[in-house]
């Protein structure tokens, strides 16, 4: 059973949502929740696993949730679920989760980017739901290009070994063609932004900050109890090149509403939930066949919320 929002979703912030691939929920989340985050981020960076990565001054981690307890205690009994599902007007399961860390300082810009192609998921209903306990000015927060999530276009993923100038790579990308996963259970272990391979058959993604004009480009500033969602397939980024007093954390979790599939993506980045190598998941594949992996955590069908 998941905790309750402290208000209800308006129909026009989920009509924002569908139309524009991205809606900041102003003062949904109880103070009790953003504390609750705010502790599990921290107990989370304080003690890093073999899928955080320190990419410069940006921190980001993999699978928080699996290893800090009060994270997967929000996941999974915070409002995020019922919010997302009011959203979607649909059941909603927790995919994955991953931690962004930006120190105090010049605040590092996170890349433009879409996040569906790193992961071995696909379909219509997947949400982001960006959660952070600090103000996030709008001048270091994230920014979408409106409507892209629409463009039924999966891109190139910014990671990857580049399989035309790397045998091994190479190898890989002849293996996924077998529509196996290319990382076992020990991925988990061994992760890092350079083990999936470059899939050169997806386009590159559009440069859209040397082109901010030429897009619709969309952002806001964020306050605690805020939630951000924003569509799977949508491109987006974070703005930096700025000074910050303070440090932004933020907690980012994948949800699948009822059409989410699994997908063997020929050059996967990010492994698999790792229970989910106990089946062996065939692309198309719903992800309600996987209950135990995948529990519905919220539907509008009142027996289950
Ligand atoms: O917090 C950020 O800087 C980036 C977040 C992001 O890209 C995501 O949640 O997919």
């Amino acid at each position: 059973m998941v905790a309750s929002p402290l208000r209800d979703i308006t129909t026009e912030e989920a009509a924002a949502f569908h139309r524009d691939g991205a809606v900041l929920l102003k003062q949904v989340l109880p103070a009790e929740w953003v504390a609750l985050a705010a502790d599990g981020l921290d107990h989370a960076i304080a003690e890093p696993d073999a899928m955080s990565q320190n990419l410069g001054p940006l921190r980001v981690d993999q699978f928080p949730a699996g290893r800090a307890g009060d994270l997967r205690r929000f996941v999974y009994e915070s409002p995020v679920a019922e919010i997302v599902g009011q959203v979607l007007a649909s059941p909603v399961c927790f995919y994955m989760d991953q931690l962004f860390s930006k120190p105090a300082g010049l605040v590092p810009p996170t890349a433009w980017h879409q996040d569906t192609c790193y992961y071995n998921v696909d379909g219509h209903d997947l949400v982001r739901a960006w959660v952070s306990p600090d103000h996030v000015a709008r001048n270091v927060s994230l920014e979408v290009v409106r409507g892209s999530h629409r463009w039924n276009a999966t891109y190139r993923p910014l990671a990857g070994r580049d399989p035309d100038r790397d045998p091994i790579a190479l190898e890989r990308l002849r293996q996924a063609e077998s529509d196996r996963p290319m990382l076992g259970a020990e991925a988990h272990q061994k992760w890092n932004y350079g083990v999936g391979v470059s899939d050169k058959s997806l386009p590159p993604i559009p440069d859209v900050e040397a082109n901010r004009d030429s897009f619709d480009i969309i952002g806001w500033e964020y306050e605690p109890g805020d939630v951000l969602l924003f569509h799977g397939h949508i491109l987006h980024s974070a703005l930096g090149g700025v000074e910050s007093p303070t440090a932004r954390r933020a907690h980012a979790s994948l949800w699948a509403g009822r059409d989410v599939f699994y997908q063997h993506r020929v050059g996967q980045i990010i492994p698999d939930p790792v229970a989910l190598y106990d089946h062996t998941p065939q692309t198309g594949q719903p992800l309600t066949d996987f209950p135990d992996v995948f529990p519905i955590l919220w539907s509008p069908d009142a027996e289950l919320s």
